[in-house]
Parts: C-alpha cells; sequence; structure tokens
C-alpha cells in the first residue's frame, strides 16, 4: 500500500481513512473553485493504489470485439483525437453522514457533502476505441477492470464495473490521461482511467486494464453488491442482492457548503454558497434556500454562466435569519421540473446512496 503523503493532498483535505485512502477538502473550501484544483479534488478508493509504470501499462479490448486489442499509453495517444470534457465527479456515497443520522448504517463510511469535485479530463472517447476493436452491435454493456486490489469476502480482486452500451458509446464516455492538464495523479488513476459524465463515481473505473464487449453488466462485486439501491425497508438481514438496482445516473441534488453545521452568524442577512448536480440529462434551473423550514423561498444566483449537463453549479443566496437555532434549506429544479425529495425518509437505503433530500444546515444566530 502506497502512503498518501505521495500524493501530495493539500495540507487542510480531510482524510476519513488512509488505508484504503478516502479524503475530501472541507466544503467551504471547496467551493471556492469552479474547477477543483487536483491536491484537493476529493478521492474514493476502496483497495490499492497501484504504482504503474508507464512503459508496462497495456489496454486490452476483448469479449465481443472482432479481435482482442492491446494498446500502450503513447499508442492511445497517437491513434485517437484527444479530446477535453469537463465533468463533476460525486461517489454515490456522498451525504452518507445525514443518511446515518436517520438510522445507523453500519461498514460505510460516512462521507459529508465533500465528495464531489469538478475537473477537465483530457483524453480519448471510449466509442473510438470500441470501434477500432471492432465490437459487436449485439453487444450490451461495457465492462472495466482496474490495477488495484481489494479484499472483500476472503477474496482479492481488481476493482470494476460496467455502463450499458448506450453510454459507452456517447461523445463524453472518455479513456482520460489527464486531469485538469496534467497527467493523472496516482491516486486519480495514472495512467488510465474511465470518466463517465453523468453517472455515479464508482463507474468511472480507475488504472483501468481491461474493456470488455459483453451482454450482461460487469460480475465484478462493486456492481453486483456494492452501489446497488435497495428501498428503505430493506437491510442486510433481508437483502436479495439481485433484486437491487444497479446506480448509474446522478440524481438531482442541491448543498450548502456555507454556512457549515453549527455556525454561528449574526441576525439579519446570511450570505449562503453551495453546490448543484443536475442528473445528468437536465440542466439545473433553479435553486431556492430557506429559512424558515420551507415557508418561504428565496432564489439563489448562479456563479458562472457555464450550465452544461456534466459539470456542478455554484451559486450564493441571501436569507433572512432570527436569533435563535436556524435550520437552512436548499433545493434544486431542472429544466424538467423534477425537484428533490423534501427528506430522507422515502430514499433512506441500507447501503446509504445516492441521499439527494433537501439539504438543511442547522446554524446558532445570536
Ligand atoms: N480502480 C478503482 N476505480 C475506482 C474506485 C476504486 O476504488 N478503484 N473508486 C470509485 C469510486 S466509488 C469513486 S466515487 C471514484 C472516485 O474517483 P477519485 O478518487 O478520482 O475522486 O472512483 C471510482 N473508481
Ligand atoms: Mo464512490
Amino acid at each position: 500500500m502506497t502512503v498518501v503523503s505521495e500524493n501530495q493532498k493539500h495540507p487542510d483535505f480531510i482524510v476519513y481513512s488512509e488505508t484504503p485512502f478516502n479524503g475530501n477538502a472541507p466544503l467551504a473550501f471547496l467551493v471556492q473553485e469552479f474547477i477543483t484544483a487536483n491536491d484537493v479534488f476529493f478521492s474514493r478508493n476502496h483497495g490499492t493504489i497501484p504504482q504503474v509504470n508507464k512503459d508496462d501499462f497495456r489496454l486490452t479490448v476483448n469479449g465481443m470485439v472482432k479481435q482482442q486489442k492491446s494498446w500502450t499509453l503513447d499508442e492511445l495517444i497517437g491513434q485517437f483525437p484527444k479530446v477535453e470534457v469537463m465533468a463533476t465527479l460525486q461517489c454515490a456515497g456522498n451525504r452518507r453522514h445525514e443518511l446515518m443520522e436517520t438510522k445507523p448504517i453500519p461498514n460505510e463510511l460516512p462521507w459529508g457533502a465533500g465528495a464531489i469535485s469538478n475537473a477537465t479530463w483530457g483524453g480519448v472517447r471510449l466509442r473510438d476505441v470500441l470501434i477500432a476493436a471492432g465490437f459487436d452491435r449485439k453487444a450490451r454493456h461495457i465492462a472495466f477492470s482496474s490495477l488495484d486490489s481489494v479484499q472483500r469476502q476472503g477474496k482479492t480482486f481488481g476493482f470494476g464495473g460496467s455502463i450499458p452500451m448506450e453510454k459507452a458509446m456517447l461523445p463524453e464516455t472518455l479513456l482520460a490521461y489527464e486531469m485538469n492538464g496534467e497527467a493523472l495523479p496516482a491516486l486519480h488513476g495514472y495512467p488510465l482511467r474511465v470518466i463517465v459524465p453523468g453517472y455515479i463515481g464508482a463507474r468511472s473505473v480507475k488504472w483501468v486494464t481491461t474493456i470488455s464487449a459483453q451482454m450482461e453488466p460487469s460480475q465484478n462485486y462493486f456492481q453486483q453488491r456494492a452501489y446497488k439501491i435497495f428501498p428503505p425497508e430493506v437491510g442486510p438481514d433481508s437483502v436479495k442482492w439481485e433484486d437491487g438496482i444497479m446506480l448509474g445516473e446522478n440524481s438531482l441534488n442541491a448543498v450548502i457548503c456555507y454556512p457549515t453545521e453549527d455556525e454561528i452568524l449574526a441576525t439579519g442577512t446570511a450570505n449562503v454558497l453551495g453546490y448543484t448536480l443536475g442528473d445528468g440529462h437536465h440542466l439545473v434551473e433553479r435553486i431556492e434556500v430557506s429559512s424558515d423550514e420551507g415557508k418561504t423561498w428565496s432564489r439563489a444566483k448562479f456563479l458562472s454562466d457555464t450550465n452544461d449537463l456534466w459539470a456542478w453549479r455554484l451559486w450564493e443566496a441571501e436569507v433572512e435569519v432570527q436569533p435563535g437555532t436556524t435550520h437552512i434549506l436548499a433545493r434544486a429544479t431542472d429544466t424538467a421540473g423534477n425537484t428533490q425529495p423534501e427528506d430522507m425518509q422515502e430514499i433512506w437505503n441500507f447501503k446509504g446512496y445516492a441521499n439527494n433530500a433537501w439539504h438543511r444546515v442547522k446554524v446558532q444566530v445570536t
């Protein structure tokens, strides 16, 4: 296992666990920049951080293809057009901590709302590589496997997962070798990772080494067990794993990054800052903030004009606060009129994924 200090995260980076390495920047810090710098970008790992020597690296495409093919990194860079896509990655476990306060979720990381970051990814289109391998148009899923090593259920294996063929063929889905104009850092998948904009972070497989065209989704633990969603009444004892829904797209979300929980504010007008992320199919149209339990809402303004399907938007709002303990609430609405669930009851799930209930921050007003 690599020592993570080598990976040069910012001194203010909050580490939830060293082995495997998991952490994120403080929320108020994260929301300051539209493009998250590499040294503050959150990181989620389930196993080792492989140290890959570029000269030993090969990407292999197999399964339902005319002929199995392999490329070195330089061959990929030389043979396919370079594209850049701005995309926000969000872990499906983002905001799990709030779900845990409703009802315990054992053996999972208590992520706050910081398991999300935005970068510009440079690489080649997955579709270009699949076409070069002569993939069979009947294949339904594209599966990825990785060079890391994860331990689960007494076995050691590489992280993996899959996406539906339709998503693999869209131009935004990348095999990325750059993050914000630099070579991918080891922690973020050097030399090559998948980027699936609009999907939960888990499908953006790092240190990707094999890509397989197949009829069924990946058989990997992280496709078949983890990252599945179940209704609130299902628990670890009653779960039938095959009944779970494999998470794909993100759900519409909005989070307050400033003020943070238990912050002390002065009576009067309070400034509120946050981020929002759409579902990958609709643009976020409106953010509203309330300081009176949702009786009245004030409209936030977006801090940048960039509004595309894959990137978060940062926003700022003003609300009036009265002395005492006060909750500040935020909610988003997208161009389809979709909004977020008001509370966590109906979306609670025993693995703690995809929490997108109205975000609620408790502050003390003096
Ligand atoms: N090989 C590998 N890829 C992986 C993971 C992993 O543990 N191993 N974690 C996944 C999860 S759950 C998330 S949220 C993202 C996090 O990417 P980051 O560390 O670059 O932020 O990587 C995904 N890709
Ligand atoms: Mo994740």
